[in-house]
């Protein structure tokens, strides 16, 4: 199991941090989600070798936000 930390960047309310809390936590391999809005960060935990972590970019890139 991995641990990554990201800066999230772009969500204006605490329902943009649960739409993206949701979204990744849906994806297989991802064990755990927790996304802050008021921190501007994510803490996942995932399994490297089902899903990587420019996949887990790449997911919220999608959304509309930026995940450094
Ligand atoms: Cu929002």
């Amino acid at each position: 199991m991995e641990k990554l930390e990201l800066h999230i960047e772009g969500m204006h309310c605490g329902s943009c941090a649960i739409g993206i809390q949701m979204l990744v936590s849906q994806m297989e391999g991802v064990k755990s989600v927790e996304v802050s809005y008021e921190g501007k960060k994510g803490a996942f935990e995932f399994d490297s070798a089902k899903v990587s972590k420019d996949q887990i970019v790449k997911a919220i890139s999608e959304l509309g936000y930026t995940a450094t």
